[in-house]
């Protein structure tokens, strides 16, 4: 007999004691109001804010387990946010506590903001993958790792800012310090982890909390003197065996379902709270007093849940009678996810009663008015939908049997007003026009020149099996295996989305918003759902939009593809096997000018933990290639990637024939920057270029010990996101590297590469390997010792209590990995650079490196460190297979595996005698730039197939060069 996959004997003997001490009611604790005595409502919770003052707010947030209770169960192994202001830096106002969400933050445009993020998580339990017919496999526990996300903010995804590959391991800490844009928009945002295969367990657990930026309804001065609420929506399931005190939800690793509550299991919560109230005062006629206008601003914090909410009127006492049919309001939305509107969106009549869709994620503020009269009340309500069509789960609870998915999310009351004549009320008729307090800038997009068009298909991967439980995936792939699409910064791409599943997915991307230009719902008129009590949510929900939206937004639902009447709610397919009628949407977005890896991926949390996301990067406007001519007095040339023309040429070091460039962005404004280093006086020194202008040349430092000879490479090594130095030892001195920041040049550590007696000198590159979010340092021997590739890393977490890392841990590097190319007798030089050049299969950043020996390329991939762990742990084979790439702690020091992606002979261009290897991006990869090793000769820019194997173009970009670089 097949056991519970939730309630193990323990878990059931803590619900019972939970049970047992629990007290019937939890308004203990309640503020006192002037509502009925017999007024059972909580009212709705408003949680503690810290508020940013003079632009600064300085956080210690603390990622921990807590039990709290939510209406009359007490719930074990929550977990919450704790929050301390740290130096007096921002205010406090106190408020409700509640597990469920955390503190709220308060910024504004231009803030700066610091956050101490502290990893106290508990293990987690780890559930692998089962096959329904077998015994379970016994969970166990694994170390949690924590990451953070500022979702619908406008940031540097890089470095210690909006980075959401970081992995900070348990016990750990990591300091965030972002500056909110001047552009952002003004609205209610949201805080919660992102880890790759526990997003979902994470945040549905509790750790979410809003941000807000200036104000939560949108700053409209229509609004200026109103009440405005914030709203947490989540819900919570109870297991179908009707246990409370647990919460169930689907771990990624566990299911061939994506978790379906029976009927009538869910919970919904507000704040925290089960059908709180909130004073909205009714209109009395009798007494001339007119309706009370508040803004209401909602955001659907769940993993799984779509949430269509809808506004009614019923008599006082039926606030929470579900099955009374109350008087429809009007849904007034004034804001969607934080964005500004030039007018309001009014869903009035059918509309207003079938409701608006709030995507997992996403948020809506709407202009509220208080009931008709005093004994009538306004009630939140969530509209019956299905996530989802008829098909049954793969789930072995008894009564779902087959394989799909859908989630049924039952007719609620949310929460429901009440009056109190003391409070001195205001009213506001709908508006025409709504009138930001701020400038919004230009955010229409539809008249723009697209500089590129991307398609993403979301789909379920396939017919699930043990090797693939009911998978999600971008593009047929699961993360991190999609394309990486690198958009230019500062243009407008268009991207259209389809869906080829039955199932809603809400598209989220992050750095910037999108507008939505068209949206196609193929609806099927006819569908008939086997169970016909539930609608599926698109049938609820028209979702067609022929013409662009007048706003932008970051949360947006992509329609199923039109499902089949006859087969059980699955797509109707063409001959092809692919549906012939997608969902379809199609976005502009502007990109900002960060530069950084970030992601896109569908917000309902099972699905993105299980694949449904891909890798996105900003590069820059131009990435600029460099090289260096070798005559007698090395020439550094500048040649735009876009156009081939050279930008900038100098002579840095007169009368020095070995001079070394590389192009990075050490000032952070987003553009590539020139940076050199030639030998004067017996030292290296280093001159920047900032924009490739030679009028802006600066001198970043002097450095000892390197040699005549030395080599330069830029990343970012601190977090800053700012590109720092990476400096080699030229040849005849030992096998030093210094890394120095590239903002003032200020020596952070050294290491050797090698042996100390090697004396062949060192090439240098760096930059992101590997999930985990830090740039790692790649080194290659120059000539002279068997020709050997090494990864460097340094640890940038801080400590337990939220110290940041100390300036000794910046600056200690430590070995991670090694590899050797060519034969084993060849002891010429290996040059190496990190880049791109096979995007198109996805992950993250690659080393290209190139020896003399026969002109060989090879292009190495680096084994992050949580596939190392899930090695050791034994359960790689049941995660990998899976496509859950569950985020193992991010640990600096722990030893990688390199191994060759590709290997190729340069002899087919020419160098056959080897050459010197660059990297410079492209919007869908990268072109590898080569040079000759020795003496003049052409530069030729080598861009691979879609299939990352075969060569696509090869283009000259300069004749008499060498040693390149690019960005
Ligand atoms: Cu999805």
């Amino acid at each position: 007999m097949k056991t519970s996959r939730w309630i193990t004997p323990a878990a059931l003997l803590s619900i019972v004691a939970a049970l047992l001490v629990a007290p019937p009611l939890s308004s203990a604790a309640e503020p006192v109001t002037t509502a009925a005595a017999s007024d059972q409502r909580p009212v709705l919770p408003e949680p503690p804010r810290y508020a940013s003052v003079n632009g600064e707010l300085h956080l210690k947030v603390t990622a921990t387990k807590v039990t709290g209770r939510i209406g009359n169960v007490t719930y074990k192994d929550l977990l919450t946010y704790k929050t301390e202001l740290v130096d007096g830096k921002g205010s406090y106002t106190p408020g409700t506590t509640s597990p469920y969400i955390g503190p709220t933050w308060v910024v504004q445009r231009g803030d700066r903001v610091v956050i101490d993020y502290i990893n106290d998580l508990p293990k987690y339990t780890f559930m692998p993958v089962q096959d329904a017919d077998a015994e379970r496999v016994p969970s166990y526990p694994v170390p949690q790792p924590l990451s953070l996300h500022f979702h619908g903010l406008e940031l540097w995804p890089s470095g210690n800012s909006d980075n959401v590959l970081l992995s900070i391991p348990p016990g750990r800490s990591n300091r965030y310090e972002i500056t909110i844009s001047d552009k952002q928009a003004e609205g209610l945002y949201w805080l919660h982890p992102h880890i790759h295969g526990l997003a979902d367990a994470q945040i549905y657990n509790g750790l979410a909390g809003f941000l807000i930026v200036g104000r939560s309804d949108g700053n409209y001065a229509e609004f200026d003197d109103l009440v405005k609420h914030e709203m947490a929506l989540r819900y919570n399931v109870v297991s179908p065996q009707g246990y409370t005190g647990e919460l169930v939800d689907a771990p990624a690793t566990d299911t061939f379902g994506t978790a379906m509550a029976p009927r009538g299991d869910m919970i919904y919560t507000v704040n925290g709270a089960l059908n709180p109230r909130v004073r909205l005062n009714s209109a009395d006629p009798a007494k001339g007093l007119p309706a009370e206008s508040q803004v209401w601003a909602m955001s659907n914090i769940t993993g799984s849940a779509t949430y269509i909410i809808a506004l009614d009127e019923v008599d006082a006492k039926d606030y929470d009678d579900t099955t009374v049919k109350g008087t429809p309001l009007d849904l007034v939305i004034v804001s969607i996810d934080g964005d500004s509107m030039p007018k309001p969106i009014v869903l009035t009549g059918e509309a207003a009663e079938r409701g608006y869709l709030v995507p997992q994620g996403g948020r809506v503020a709407v202009l509220v008015q208080g009931a008709s009269a005093p004994g009538k009340v306004v009630r939140l309500l969530q509209v019956q939908n299905r996530s989802g069509t008829g098909m049954k789960s793969a789930y072995d609870w008894t009564d779902q049997s087959y394989i799909g998915g859908w989630r049924d999310y039952t007719q609620d009351v949310f929460l429901s007003s009440y009056s109190d004549y003391s409070v001195t009320t205001k009213h506001v008729p709908t508006p025409s026009t709504l009138t930001p307090n701020y400038d919004t800038g230009d955010l229409d997009l539809s008249k723009q020149p697209v500089a590129q068009k991307r398609t993403f298909i979301f789909n379920n991967v396939s017919e699930p099996s043990k090797e693939t439980p009911n998978n999600f995936g971008v593009d047929f792939k699961l993360y991190p295996d999609g394309s990486i699409a690198q958009p230019r910064i500062g243009t407008v791409e268009e991207w259209t989305i389809y869906n080829y599943s039955p199932l809603l997915h809400p598209f989220h991307a992050h750095v910037q918003d999108a507008q939505v230009m068209e949206v196609v719902s193929p609806v099927n008129p006819d569908y008939v759902n086997p169970e016909d009590e539930y609608l599926p949510t698109q049938y609820v929900t028209d979702m067609n939009q022929p013409t662009p939206s007048a706003f932008q937004q970051d949360v947006i639902n992509i329609p199923p593809a039109r499902v089949d009447n006859a087969d059980e709610g699955m797509p109707v397919l063409n001959g092809d096997g692919l549906p012939a009628q997608p969902g379809k949407i199609v976005l502009r977005v502007r990109i900002n000018d960060f530069l950084g890896w970030y992601v896109e991926h569908c917000h309902r949390l099972p699905h993105e933990d299980r694949g449904m996301m891909t890798v996105i990067r900003s590069i820059p406007t131009d990435p600029l290639v460099a090289t260096v001519s070798q005559g007698s007095s090395a020439v550094v040339t500048a040649f735009s990637s876009l156009t081939g023309d050279p930008v900038m040429e100098v002579t840095p070091f007169p009368g020095q024939r070995d001079v070394s460039v590389a192009v990075g962005d050490v000032n952070a404004d987003a553009k590539p920057d020139v940076v050199t280093v030639g030998v004067v006086n017996g030292k290296a020194v280093v001159k920047a270029y900032s924009n490739a202008q030679e009028s802006s040349v600066r001198t970043l430092g002097r450095y000892s010990g390197l040699g005549d000879a030395p080599s330069i490479a830029l990343t970012d090594i601190d977090g800053d996101h700012r590109d720092d130095l990476v400096l080699g030892a030229g040849p005849g001195v030992a096998p030093k590297v210094i890394v120095a920041s590239g903002g003032s040049g200020r020596v952070y550590g050294s290491f050797l590469a090698y042996d100390r007696a090697f004396r062949g000198g060192v090439n240098v590159a760096g930059g992101m390997l590997e999930e985990g979010g830090r740039n790692s340092i790649v080194t290659g021997s120059a000539a002279g010792m068997r020709a050997t590739v090494a990864i460097f890393n340094n640890d940038l977490f801080g400590d337990a209590k939220g110290n940041p890392a100390s300036a000794q841990q910046v600056g200690t590097f430590k070995k991670v990995a090694s590899y050797r190319i060519g034969a084993k007798s060849y002891r010429g030089g290996v040059d190496v650079a990190v880049g791109t050049p096979r995007a198109a299969l996805g992950g993250l950043g690659q080393i290209v490196a190139t020896t003399s020996d026969a002109g060989r390329l090879e292009i190495l991939s680096v084994g992050g460190a949580h596939e190392a762990q899930m090695h050791k742990l034994g359960f790689h084979e049941m995660v990998s297979q899976t496509g859950v790439h569950l985020a193992l702690p991010y640990r600096a020091f722990v030893q990688r595996t390199v191994t060759m992606a590709l290997r190729l002979s340069m002899g087919q261009w020419g160098y056959g005698s080897g050459a010197g290897v660059g990297v410079v991006s492209t919007p869908t990869g990268a072109r590898m730039v080569l040079a000759p090793a020795k003496g003049d000769g052409v530069v030729k820019a080598i861009t691979l197939g879609p299939n990352g194997t075969s060569i696509a173009s090869v283009d000259v970009i300069q004749q008499d060069g060498g040693r390149p670089a690019g960005m």
